[in-house]
């Protein structure tokens, strides 16, 4: 039996498959807690459904969370599941609380009663800075969510803190900068940029609509922040650290690259916008200071920019059979 083991919320989505990628790898035993669907997306995970375990189970279900850490007896816990996506949680505020805030605290729970030594991550966001006040953020830097998520986001920080604190459990949390793949949902705004301009290339479209193209954020390519996720695990304390680049660039900005990598410099024609993609408060300006994980953990994300626009649109424009 593996002396390691890991139990992932949230294991089919981008960063979840990733990071079970990652721990088998390693040779950790892994087990991904799953929200049972009519219809299952497990595509992610296809490389490495035999070797992993799924469990049933729900953030919003404490009795389904405590037989899961129970099952798992893990050693670690990623905390990754949640309403993730910014512009929902505004028509969604109280779901995005359940499952993102107190969803939190009911694994926090489990891991009490079931795992009491399992070291903790929990994926906390840049969101949480929101209405920013410096430049860059550090794990110093005020909060100001600007949406329910952020909001719930802040409460889940908050209580990670509270347990570490009350019942000298090791919790961290890692406040992560967006960070993106040919993996992520297509409803975020580099995705649907990627997809977008495989279709327009390909003839599958005419225009990609788009939101507030001067919003400005700080993105990674996710691979690099799965191993920060497992390094702020093996850190000799918890403690809590901010994930990032260290570089901003606004929407525009990583349309005029997508385009670019297509052969298309003249994107403007292609791209509209509208107000239906706007958010009724929005975070105009992220960008992190990643001193402290790179001092203390050694981590700094290797993926630039430019490249990560160009693996994204490659992979989008060869799911249109174009390479
Ligand atoms: O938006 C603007 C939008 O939805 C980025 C999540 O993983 O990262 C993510 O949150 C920016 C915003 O991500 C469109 O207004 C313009 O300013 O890709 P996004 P997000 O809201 O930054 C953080 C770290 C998380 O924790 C979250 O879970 O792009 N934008 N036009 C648009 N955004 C979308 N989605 N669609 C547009 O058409």
């Amino acid at each position: 039996m593996a002396d390691r083991s890991a139990l992932i919320t949230g294991v089919t989505g981008q960063d979840g498959s990733y990071l079970a990628e990652l721990l088998v790898s390693k040779g950790y035993k892994v087990y991904g807690l799953v929200r049972r669907l009519s219809s299952p997306n497990m595509s992610h995970l296809k490389g490495i459904r035999d070797a992993i375990e799924i469990l049933d189970g729900d953030l919003m279900d404490q009795t389904s969370l405590q037989q899961a850490v129970k099952a798992a007896d893990p050693t670690e816990i990623y905390n990754l599941a949640a309403q993730s996506f910014v512009a929902a949680s505004f028509s969604q505020p109280v779901l995005t609380g359940e499952v993102t805030a107190l969803g939190a605290v009911r694994m926090l729970e489990a891991a009490r009663a079931h795992a009491p030594t399992a070291r903790f991550y929990q994926a906390a966001s840049s969101e949480m800075f929101g209405h920013v006040e410096r430049e860059p953020q550090d794990e110093l830097t005020r909060f100001h969510p600007r949406s329910p998520y952020g909001v719930a986001k802040v409460y889940a920080y908050w209580a990670c803190v509270n347990y570490r604190e009350a019942y000298g459990m090791f919790v961290s949390n890692g406040i992560l900068f967006n960070h993106e793949s040919e993996r992520r949902g297509i409803e975020f705004v580099t995705r649907k940029i990627s997809d977008g301009v495989a279709r327009i290339v390909t003839g599958h479209a005419k225009h990609l609509t788009l939101g507030n193209l001067d919003a400005r954020r700080d993105w990674g390519y996710a691979p690099d922040y799965v191993e920060f996720m497992w390094r702020t695990l093996q850190h000799q304390v918890p403690d809590d650290f901010v994930g990032a680049t260290g570089e901003s660039h606004t929407v525009r900005e990583f349309v005029a690259a997508a385009f670019h990598e297509a052969g298309i410099d003249a994107w403007e024609p292609f791209v509209r916008t509208d107000d239906r993609f706007k958010r009724p408060s929005e975070v105009y300006n992220l960008r992190g200071d990643p001193s402290k994980a790179a001092q203390r953990l050694g981590w700094k994300a290797t993926t630039r920019f430019d490249e990560l626009v160009r693996t994204m649109v490659r992979a989008d424009l060869a799911r249109y059979g174009r390479t």
